[in-house]
């Protein structure tokens, strides 16, 4: 009996006996745990200030998220056509009449908006835009920079860096100074999917390369990537992938991932984002947010996990039926890191669904969730929901796991806190090989 209470109350730590949490305490020790912990963002379309332009932040730009496009057409009378039309201001104006005062903004994305303003202290139900605007408009980009990633609780940001952007380029080729709290990503996308159009920029950049991928050509996409890693040294190399893709198959793309993509990736020892399941531009008119989802066959997924076992896989699925088998993969192939919530998944009963399905399946051993911020304060309620999301989930897996018999201490939480929003990151994208 008596060795049985004291098994309850305490258990053998790295720092020898630690008390263990009662079960009313839990929730509140795992909400303090994760507002405490400072989180890797490790995927972003955010730029550090050395970008310029490039990096979106303040009123307008939060207002103009395509998330908010995409619902505002749904309220709003105004053709697509006549909105692009419109300057970034008029466009920003015409969301919040629409979205803020004329509706009540309960959808994920407005209240994110409204989660934004309080937490500067800016109103939250004026009729226009005057006062934020001119706060946004006082701010210094590097101050507010350091500001709303504290506010946001991440201590570090990855972005997405397209090197065949004509507005990005630009910045690399003159060698932008290394910020610690932006890291680079090399996205692949105009290379991987858009072979056909993309082989005359690069043959006009000095890369000996054809549209049937003949002689040289992989070669050549393969010393392209090489200079580009060694320009942003990235972290990882990305590409998103339509709802069909097919791997392996007698495609251009098959061929530049298996030749070239693959290939760079065990040379610079980086692992491979795959974000697979778009359903790209099923409504033109809506530009950036006329994408959306389809169920993908992860059959060509678990086709690259078994046939390249030393590269290293981050994969994100768009459609909510391919998330089961997602993490039913992660139990088979430990060269696979399965990631975030991503957009039309970043909803608080979606991410608890699926969140709830990792932890259940995998442990602590995948990353809960990213942010996919195209604007810098959307970090501030995003990761804010992420937190409030995630609470109750990881409390109620403590809860069980001490109806089970094992006590659960604060550090066994930090642990899994730290390994869950940081270190499986960190690790997975330091480690030069893996399966070996
Ligand atoms: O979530 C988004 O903003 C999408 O438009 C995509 O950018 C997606 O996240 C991607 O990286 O392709
Ligand atoms: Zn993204």
């Amino acid at each position: 009996m008596e060795t049985k209470s004291r098994k309850a109350s305490t258990s053998v730590g790295k720092a020898g006996y630690q008390q263990s949490i009662s079960k009313d305490d839990l929730q509140s020790t795992v909400e303090h745990v994760l507002e405490a912990t400072q989180f890797v963002d490790m995927h972003t379309h955010l730029f550090a200030p050395a970008f310029g332009k490039l990096g979106l932040w303040g009123i307008d730009e939060l207002l103009t998220y395509h998330y908010l496009e995409a619902e505002f057409f749904r309220s709003s009378v105004m053709t697509p056509e006549r909105y692009w039309s419109l300057s970034r201001k008029d466009q920003a104006d015409a969301i919040w009449r629409t979205l803020f005062v004329e509706n009540t903004p309960i959808s994920e994305a407005t209240r994110g908006v409204i989660a934004v303003l309080n937490a500067f202290d800016l109103p939250t139900d004026s009729p226009d835009l005057t006062e934020a605007r001119a706060f946004f408009t006082a701010q210094r980009v590097e101050a507010h920079v350091r500001r709303v990633l504290q506010l946001a609780g991440v201590r570090r940001v990855v972005m997405t860096n397209d090197p065949l952007d004509p507005d990005e380029a630009p910045s690399w080729m003159k060698e932008i100074r290394p910020d610690p709290q932006f890291q680079a990503v090399l996205r692949l996308d105009r290379i991987i999917r858009g072979w056909s159009d993309t082989w005359r920029t690069l043959s006009s950049q000095g890369y000996a390369v054809n549209e049937r991928l003949s002689g040289k050509s992989l070669a050549e996409i393969r010393r392209f990537i090489s200079d580009w890693c060694h320009r942003m040294r990235p972290v990882y190399m990305a590409v998103s992938l339509p709802y069909t893709f097919q791997f392996p198959d007698d495609t251009s793309q098959s061929k530049i991932l298996s030749e070239a993509v693959v290939p760079s990736c065990r040379e610079f020892g980086l692992p491979l984002s795959l974000m697979i399941g778009v359903r790209y531009q099923v409504n033109p008119r809506l530009r950036l947010a006329g994408d959306a989802v389809g169920k993908a066959d992860l059959g060509s997924l678990e086709h690259i996990l078994r046939s390249y076992p030393e590269n290293r896989f981050l994969v994100s699925v768009l459609s909510r039926e391919n998330q089961h088998e997602l993490c039913v993969y992660a139990r088979k192939f430990n060269n696979l890191m399965p990631f975030g919530c991503w957009w039309f998944l970043n909803n608080p009963s979606i991410v608890e669904e699926i969140t709830r399905e990792r932890i259940e399946l995998l442990g602590t051993s995948f990353i809960p969730q990213h942010s996919d911020a195209r604007v810098l304060e959307q970090v501030i309620y995003k990761w804010r929901n992420t937190r409030s999301t995630l609470a109750p989930i990881l409390a109620h897996s403590y809860r069980k796991l001490s109806e089970e018999g094992r006590s659960v201490t604060r550090q066994d939480i930090e642990k899994d806190v730290n390994r869950l929003f940081c270190s499986n990151f960190e690790q997975w994208t330091s480690k030069r090989t893996t399966g070996n």
